[in-house]
C-alpha cells in the first residue's frame, strides 16, 4: 500500500481536535495535502516527531496526538519511543510508515530491516503492532482499530517505497506555529 493511501484512510477516523504530528519531508507534505489543516508539520528537524507528539500529548491531555513517522524518523528518535511507553499517555498513538528508505531524500536504504519491530513493540508493553505486509483491507481495519483504541498504541506499516508529486508545503515554520497555536487554544 502506498503512504498517501494510509493517510487519506486516516481521515475517516480523525476529528477536528486530534492533533497530527507528522515527520519532515514526503509525509509533511502528505499530512498537508490530504488531512484537515492545520497540523504540526515538522520540517528539517528529523528525529523528532516522537519526542513532540510525546510533549503535546502530556500538555494536551484532552487532544489525541496521532504522530505519523517514517522509518527513518523512527530509527533515527528510538530513544523518544523507549520515554514515550514509561509515560504511556493513552491519547498518544505512533504510526509508523516503514519504506525502508529515506525516500524524501532520493531512496537510499535505512537500517530498518535490522530491527524486528514486532519484538520491540511487544518489549515496550504496547497494544497494536502489525509488522506484516497486509492488505489494503486489512490495514484499513487495522488503522481505525489503532486510532480508536484507548491506549497508547504504535502501529508499524510496511509501505510501498513511492511519492506523489506534492507541491512542498507553502508555510513558514513560524505559520506553521501560529495557525497550530490557534486551533489549540480553541480546542482546550
Ligand atoms: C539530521 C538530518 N539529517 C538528514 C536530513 C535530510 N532528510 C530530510 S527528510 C529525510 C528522509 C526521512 O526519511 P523517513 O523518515 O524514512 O521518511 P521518507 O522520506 O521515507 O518518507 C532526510 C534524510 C535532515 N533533514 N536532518
Amino acid at each position: 500500500m502506498k503512504g498517501f493511501k494510509v493517510i487519506t484512510a486516516m481521515k475517516d477516523s480523525i476529528s477536528e481536535k486530534d492533533i497530527i504530528v507528522s515527520s519532515n519531508g514526503n509525509i509533511s507534505r502528505e499530512v498537508y495535502h490530504h488531512l484537515p489543516q492545520p497540523q504540526v508539520y515538522l520540517r528539517g528537524s528529523m528525529g523528532l516527531p516522537v519526542a513532540v507528539g510525546l510533549g503535546l500529548a502530556l500538555a494536551n491531555p484532552n487532544n489525541r496526538v496521532i504522530v505519523v513517522t517514517g522509518d527513518g524518523n523512527f530509527l533515527m528518535g528510538m530513544g523518544s519511543t523507549v520515554t514515550t511507553s514509561f509515560y504511556k499517555p493513552k491519547n498518544l498513538k505512533i504510526l509508523i510508515l516503514d519504506n525502508k528508505s529515506y525516500f524524501t531524500t532520493g531512496g537510499q536504504q535505512t537500517v530498518s530491516p535490522a530491527l524486528n519491530y514486532s519484538k520491540f513493540i511487544d518489549a515496550l508493553n504496547c497494544e497494536y503492532n502489525n509488522s506484516k505486509e497486509a492488505s489494503e483491507d486489512q490495514i484499513k481495519e487495522d488503522l481505525s482499530r489503532f486510532l480508536n483504541s484507548n491506549t497508547f498504541a504504535i502501529l508499524h506499516l510496511v509501505i510501498e517505497a513511492s511519492k506523489e508529486n506534492l507541491e512542498n508545503i507553502p508555510w513558514h515554520p513560524e505559520k506553521i506555529s501560529k495557525e497550530f497555536t490557534g486551533k489549540i487554544s480553541k480546542s482546550s
